[in-house]
């Protein structure tokens, strides 16, 4: 580091902090002004690094790689930054002398919650990733002034209370009002003839106009120095003076302005895998992106002249289709702006975006009214119109006669604008977030865009950080892992697997163990005092933490607990190794099942945990507000990692890798990551069940199945589905679960039965479960299981995949941080 950990002044520092800010003396102060006094200390330390980074590209003239998402997941900073500054321990032990404890002073920060879930935690862990290997990058997304709702659990049911998370400031974040840029929405465009270029110009006019400000967010590195930056957008109403003279003292347009600038930034969209078609949210969109790509040029035109060559210093990743205006926004700055032709226009930007695809849900795709789109982005929608008239043209070229493909494949058809088909038009590449994944989109979602571009379409299988998800979340566990095989894995994950030897050594095996029950000790205090529920630390830890929706199923996992339920009632004396199911899941706020399955889950827990009768065989807990920050405490005290999407739906899962890494074995379909996941640990090493990829997309293809014959035909599924609408976990309103009913076996509604395929795999699921009771009363084998599970999980970090983006899509070179 350029500087010496100093303990001393350390303490002063943060002395000093707490009477600037709070005019206090450090026996006054309260843990929230600790916490503010000691970022700010650590803010300085990373300022230091954050100017020689900036110094230093500033010097190379590096390519950036320009990160665009509606999401970032970030959750704390100051442990992570202390991890990344390779002071974490050194602090704790400064703090520890003037009676403070670190862990208690990281509680007091909110989770920095701008995303939903895996998206954006993906996002997240990249740019912890990106510092870490040195390579120049910015994040680019909105400062959402409330970001993902907190969840209350009442009286079964979820509560959605909005996320304050910037009402104590926030200490890491820097306001750049000097890169602030104005983001013009609605009006119309006026053509004029230029009689000196003989070319037609296009002007915006009668348009509301908001500033972006952006607030910069340091990204530390792994002890290499570097600082990257996180850049988000604030809306600001640009006062009524600096109005065009043409409406200056018009009052109505000063007002709706500030109500634009208010609105656009105030709250994330609170959807997973869900496109809702909000016009609020096309002008977040527009909004981030149009302020992001005019800093992406202003800073290019800082050093260079040839707007031609934009593309040798940026690449623009669009995470998922929501950035996807980037592509029209580029070309009407290079066109409207730069005063380029369209096709040297085309030319640069077809070679500056990038798109990652993240789902093959079809209630996912992007796809907005033309109306709605004209209408806010009259220039943009201009310019996408173009692009579809000449991608068209070459389908037909391609494909003459053939009306079909243009159907199926044109960017605007059937009066809405096709965000991911411009994107795949205009992108240089086009990537699925795991290997499966991306062969299903090259033989089914995108199968004629592949069948037109093979060469576009790669693969890059997501990964997670270990630096937050072991590291700082399972500190036992990382020191463990340190004192076996040194700490290079910190920066190179595969070095695990050296792990691998002590996998028989039944030392080793339980000392692994040991820590996981110290963990699983952690997790039930977090229980105890969130949930008053009383878990036994020594059963089984099975846990399903994720976004709730139908896809994930949830559903099949608490079926499941009350298809045990029945059998431990039925069979008192049968021998059960006592097991906690665990969840953890927000709902989206308008999606009513996924709600109802919240209440479900917490109604049998209800019924189970107060049954006395089974002695405790059975607990199930619903974890409140499931976030980052209580995440890391979950993944490092989990014994089952329940991965159980209905295969081809999960893109790729991220969750899993991370259970995996702190040493739980996956209990999933062959899906996603999962598949690549089986491939590293082997099978004898995961509990793998269900229907195939293959097999869910056979029955799709071919009319779906018939849950009814699972139903008539096995008395164990036909008694549980029974339960969910005769009262037996909701005596008051036996009624309450009849949507779930129904949607297993159709009974009302004219859609296919059983969507996800829930009664079809129950029985394999159920077979699955008792593989991995049989194999965790084997103590030794269990360890050497989980402990197998860490070893094998070099393939599953960030830097891996964020490599893999470098050499094959990014071509970016690394930066090194001279001391
Ligand atoms: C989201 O979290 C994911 C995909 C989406 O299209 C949206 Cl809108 C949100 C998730 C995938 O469901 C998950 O499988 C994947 O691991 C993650 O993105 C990161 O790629």
């Amino acid at each position: 580091m350029s500087k010496k950990f100093n303990k001393k002044e350390f303490i002063n520092d943060v002395k000093a902090n707490v009477r600037a800010l709070y005019r206090r003396n450090l026996d006054e102060a309260t843990q929230q002004q600790i916490f503010q006094a000691v970022s700010y200390t650590v803010k300085d330390t990373i300022i230091d690094n954050w100017l020689a980074t900036q110094e230093q590209y500033e010097k190379d003239d590096p390519k950036y790689v320009y990160y665009m998402s509606m999401e970032f997941l970030m959750g704390r900073a100051l442990g992570n930054n202390l991890i990344n500054l390779t002071e974490y321990e050194d602090v704790k032990e400064a703090l520890a002398e003037i009676g403070f404890d670190l862990n208690v002073i990281e509680d007091q920060e909110p989770d920095a919650a701008l995303g939903n879930g895996g998206l954006g935690r993906l996002a997240a862990c990249f740019l912890d990733s990106l510092a870490t290997l040195g390579y120049p990058a910015y994040g680019c997304g909105i400062r959402y002034r409330y970001g993902m709702f907190k969840q209350k659990i009442e009286d079964g049911y979820q509560v959605e209370v909005p996320d304050n998370w910037l009402k104590d400031g926030n200490p890491f974040e820097l306001r750049r009002p000097e890169y602030a840029k104005e983001v013009k929405f609605g009006g119309y465009v006026r053509v004029v003839y230029d009689e000196k270029t003989g070319r037609n110009h296009f002007v915006q006019e009668g348009y509301q106009v908001v500033r972006a400000v952006p607030y910069d967010f340091p990204i530390v590195g792994y002890n290499n120095r570097v600082v990257n930056t996180l850049r988000v957008w604030d809306a600001e109403a640009v006062s009524e003076f600096q109005l065009d003279s043409f409406d200056k003292g018009d009052y109505r347009k000063a007002v709706e302005q500030e109500n634009l600038a208010r609105n656009i930034v105030e709250v994330l969209y609170p959807n997973d895998n869900h496109y809702a078609g909000k016009e609020l949210r096309l002008k977040q969109q527009y909004f981030f992106i149009s302020a992001s790509v005019q800093a992406a040029v202003s800073k290019y035109k800082k050093k260079h002249s040839d707007i031609r060559k934009f593309y040798e210093k940026a690449t623009f990743q669009l995470n998922d289709t929501h950035p996807t205006v980037a592509v029209a926004e580029l070309m009407r700055i290079l066109i409207d702006e730069e005063g380029l032709t369209w096709e040297e226009a085309w030319d640069v930007t077809t070679k500056t975006c990038a798109y990652t695809n993240h789902t093959i849900m079809a209630e996912a795709l992007e796809k907005w009214p033309i109306e709605l789109f004209s209408r806010l982005l009259p220039r943009i929608y201009q310019i996408i119109e173009e692009i579809n008239r000449r991608f068209v043209a070459e389908i037909e070229a391609r494909y003459p006669g053939n009306f079909e493909k243009v159907r199926k494949m044109a960017i605007i058809f059937d009066g809405q604008v096709k965000m991911a088909h411009l994107a795949i038009a205009a992108g240089y590449s086009v990537n699925g977030v795991a290997e499966l994944h991306t062969e299903i989109l090259k033989k089914q979602e995108l199968k004629d865009f592949y069948e037109m571009m093979p060469e576009k379409f790669n693969n890059k299988t997501n990964g997670i950080t270990q630096r937050r998800f072991l590291l700082h979340g399972n500190p036992l566990l990382a020191a463990w892992v340190t004192d076996h095989i040194g700490d290079e894995w910190i920066t190179d994950l595969p070095q695990i697997a050296k792990l691998k030897v002590y996998a028989d050594d039944r030392k080793a095996q339980q000392e692994f163990m040991n820590i996981k029950y110290q963990n699983k000790v952690r997790l039930a205090k977090y229980i105890r005092e969130h949930n008053g529920i009383e878990v036994d630390p020594r059963s089984i830890f099975d846990v399903q933490v994720k976004r709730l929706h139908e896809y994930k199923r949830q559903l099949l996992n608490i079926l499941h607990v009350m298809y045990l339920y029945n059998q431990i009632k039925d069979h008192p004396e049968m021998d059960f190794y006592p097991r906690t199911f665990i969840f953890g899941a927000k709902a989206a706020a308008g999606y009513r099942r996924a709600k109802l399955t919240i209440k479900l889950i917490n109604s049998v827990a209800d019924v189970i945990n107060n049954d006395a009768s089974i002695k405790n065989k059975l607990k199930v807990v619903f974890i409140e507000d499931y976030r980052v920050s209580n995440a890391e405490l979950i993944f490092a005290a989990a014994d089952v990692s329940e991965q159980i999407s209905t295969a081809s739906k999960e893109a790729s899962g991220t969750g899993n890798m991370k259970f995996m890494l702190n040493g739980a074995p996956t209990l999933g379909t062959m899906d996603g990551a999962n598949v690549e996941i089986v491939k590293e640990v082997g099978e004898e090493n995961a509990f793998i069940f269900g229907l195939s990829a293959d097999e869910v997309i056979n029955y799709e293809n071919n009319g779906g199945y018939y849950p009814e014959n699972i139903f008539n035909s096995d008395q164990d599924i036909r008694r549980v589905l029974m339960q969910l609408i005769n009262g037996t976990y909701a005596p008051n309103d036996p009624e309450m679960f009849r949507d779930i009913y129904d949607s297993l076996l159709n009974t009302k509604s004219s859609d296919r039965a059983d969507t996800y395929f829930i009664l079809a795999d129950f029985k394999s699921y159920a077979e699955a479960q008792r593989r991995v009771e049989e194999a965790y009363r084997d103590e030794a084998r269990w360890a050497k299981m989980a402990m197998l599970n860490t070893a094998c999980s070099g393939k599953f970090t960030s830097d891996r995949t964020i490599q893999q983006y470098v050499d094959e899509i990014w071509h970016l070179d690394k930066e090194v941080i001279e001391a």
